[in-house]
């Protein structure tokens, strides 16, 4: 018959795939393991930015003018940074996942942190 020989492929090919639990684990991220947001007066440069699952992201915090990063609230993202002027604070990524921020202060600032296997 004809379709014996694609059925038998696809078989074949579930049954590789289909472990779930013992599917092989992601090869190793080309992403990098940090990387800079800084802000504008009511912009964080990039809006978004990519790292590696276990990455750190460093927030530059210019003089002048407060700023804060507060987490869209889900699992894996980092605890909020508060108002802050003139620092540089780390916050580390360790689920891979998409993670919106916003600065409260001011309306429309807001970014995301992509964190890929
Ligand atoms: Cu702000």
């Amino acid at each position: 018959m004809r379709c014996r020989r694609p059925l038998a492929f696809l078989t074949v090919l579930l049954a590789a795939c289909g472990g779930g639990k013992d599917a092989p684990v992601d090869p190793p991220s080309s992403a990098p393991r940090t990387a800079t947001v800084t802000m504008l007066p009511s912009a964080f440069i990039p809006f978004s930015t990519t790292i590696a699952v276990g990455g750190t992201v460093t927030f530059e915090f210019p003089p002048g003018i407060d700023h804060n990063v507060i987490f869209e609230r889900q699992t894996g993202a980092p605890q909020d940074i508060q108002i802050t002027r003139n620092a540089s604070v780390d916050r580390k990524f360790t689920t891979k996942g998409t993670y919106a921020y916003d600065c409260r202060i001011h309306p429309g600032m807001i970014g995301e942190v992509v964190v890929v296997p």
